[in-house]
């Protein structure tokens, strides 16, 4: 089936983490005011859209997404007046605007949490998830995501609430109609003032099947809640419900972050004529390179499962689904540290590579501030230069109590795959602080900003910033890229990837090496087209020829068109 052509699928969305962007006041925290600085650059850059992470009031828990009044901006990041300011001026300069919306929980310090723990009677009650019980005996084995029980015990109430996050996290009960009319409204106030779409956070988790059953116990601590929360049973009834009410009304753009979201389900909350979603966000490939305790003991990488996992959701949604792009985001670590090389020579080579392979997929690609100049993982001395309470957390409750892990193989994962390896300030320049900031930032630069920063690479046509632009401009000039259906060869080959697109006429046929070493490739003589030209490689060679043997140089993308 053929894909509808519309301007969310033609469009690059660039994410910004407001706390590591750009600090306009000089207190370490980037804020609004500092997004509005960059406008050009993002600009220069040539995306169309910005998703912004959480800029909402919140007592930053979990950095912006525990929030406590979802229509003021937190006060570290500006006022309701700047925010209008850089929707007016983006808009302006022909840039859109997508919000995060956090409403599988609130803070704690939420006006409906505050109201509903008051009483039982509080008609704020029920906006959370409240089970009677004893102290010492949660509802169920459920773990939360950032360790510990996802259940907190209230001594006034004698009942425990619902978090799949933080404590200061609890969850919302969707299925309270007032709270879901109550989020609609806000929703609508946004789109009021003129946001063109929301990123929405972890959306699948939303309806909580309703037996609140034992988990499987997969690492012997606590129970797994995401058979019972993940694609519940009335999250398409939900979204379906948001659409007829709130986003039907408006030409925006929707992207639900799904995690534990299969083909069939991506479908629903994606199709065309459900009328729910945009697209998704998945996170199967993310969790390739994850052990026994997740993150916190990785496995090595192999190429076949990344490949393989492409296959399945390119195929899988071709006509009846749309697909988010990315590698990176304010979850991830820096992918040319995770799957390409971070080394000498090979950084600028890899990071282009990646850069090439994503942006040939079909589907809506994604940038994470920083991806675009090459930016790397971390390694800080010490667990006390981290500030993200997934971290902190973890090491509290693997190391420290239940010592599953010794802090020497804690650190190894939280160097290859913690969140704070994407948080470390955007790097500018060579300047202090990389330009960041005057003032000392709320978590430290990554020390090799002095050679890896925007103001080295922006006037550079070789750099990886100008290789990012290239293939944003390329996208917006040709189909193929956008919508074209995906074929993959060699699927045995553990260093080589190869796929093809097709779309009215055109073809383009990708090719990108993953290894550091010469790769020689025997390729079906049936692809192997004189027509083929290059549309564009990483190693500046638009000379090259497509053969049916080819040897590809480490670390070498290239895609043809023909
Ligand atoms: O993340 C949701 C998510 O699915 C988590 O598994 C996430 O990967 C997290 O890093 C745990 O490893 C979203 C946000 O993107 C994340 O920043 C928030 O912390 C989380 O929801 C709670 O709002
Ligand atoms: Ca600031």
């Amino acid at each position: 089936m053929p894909q509808t052509e519309t301007w969310w699928k033609e469009s690059v969305i660039y994410q910004i983490y407001p706390r590591s962007f750009n600090d306009s006041n000089d207190d370490g925290i980037g804020d609004v005011n500092g997004i509005r600085e960059k406008l050009d650059y993002l600009k220069n850059l040539g995306v169309d859209v910005l998703w912004i992470s959480p800029i909402y009031r919140s007592p930053n828990a979990d950095n912006g997404y525990d929030i406590s009044d979802y229509q003021a901006i937190m006060d570290e990041f500006g006022t309701m007046e700047d925010f209008d300011q850089l929707l007016e001026e983006s808009h302006q300069k022909g840039i859109k605007i997508v919000m995060d919306l956090v409403v599988n929980h609130t803070s704690d310090e939420h006006r409906w949490f505050i109201e509903s723990k008051k009483s039982k009677e509080n008609p704020y009650h029920d906006y959370y998830i409240w089970k009677d019980g004893e102290k010492n005996q949660p509802p169920n084995n459920w773990g939360s995501a950032f360790s510990g029980s996802a259940w907190k015990y209230n001594e006034e109430l004698g009942q425990w609430y619902l978090h799949l996050f933080a404590e200061k996290q609890p969850d919302l009960n969707w299925e309270n109609e007032k709270v879901r009319q109550s989020v609609y409204d806000m929703m609508t106030w946004w789109f009021e003032k003129g946001i063109d779409g929301f990123r929405m956070d972890v959306i699948s988790l939303i309806s909580k099947d309703q037996d609140f059953k034992d988990g499987e116990t997969f690492s012997g601590l606590y129970g797994n809640s995401m058979e019972f929360c993940c694609n519940g049973p009335r999250i398409h009834e939900f979204l379906k419900e948001m659409n007829d009410k709130v986003l039907s009304k408006y030409d925006v753009v929707t992207v639900g972050e799904a995690p534990g979201v299969t083909i069939e389900e991506a479908k629903k909350y994606t199709g065309k004529d459900e009328n729910e979603l945009n697209m998704v966000f998945q996170f199967e490939m993310m969790g390739i390179d994850h052990g026994k305790y997740g993150k916190w003991t990785p496995v090595p990488f192999r190429l076949k499962d990344m490949k393989a996992n492409f296959e399945k959701w390119q195929k899988g949604l071709d006509g009846s689904g749309w697909n988010s792009l990315y590698w990176d985001n304010h979850d991830q670590p820096r992918i040319v540290s995770r799957w390409g090389n971070d080394t000498g020579q090979w950084r600028e080579k890899s990071a282009k590579m990646l850069a090439l392979c994503l942006h040939m997929h079909q589907g809506t690609p994604y940038i994470y501030q920083g991806e675009e100049i090459g930016m790397t993982n971390v390694r800080f001395a010490s667990i006390d230069d981290y500030q993200d309470i997934e971290i902190l957390n973890a090491y509290q409750e693997l190391v420290k109590e239940k010592k599953v892990l010794t802090e020497e193989q804690f650190m190894e994962g939280v160097y290859k795959l913690s969140r704070d390896n994407a948080r470390t300030p955007m790097q500018w320049s060579a300047e202090k602080n990389s330009g960041f900031s005057n003032g000392d930032p709320w978590l430290n630069v990554n020390p090799n900003y002095a050679e890896i920063n925007v103001a080295n690479q922006i006037n550079d046509p070789d750099s990886v910033f100008s290789f990012y632009k290239q293939l944003i401009e390329l996208r917006h000039h040709n189909k193929v890229m956008v919508y074209g259906n995906y074929e993959q060869y060699l699927k045995e080959d553990e260093n080589v990837y190869v796929f093809t697109r097709e779309y009215e006429e055109k073809k383009l046929l990708v090719l990108c090496n993953f290894s550091d070493r010469n790769q020689e490739i025997q390729l079906p003589s049936f692809l192997v087209e004189e027509e083929y030209t290059v549309l564009i490689s990483n190693d500046n060679d638009t000379s090259k020829c497509l053969t049916e043997n080819m040897v590809l140089l480490p670390y070498e993308g290239v895609a043809f068109i023909k």
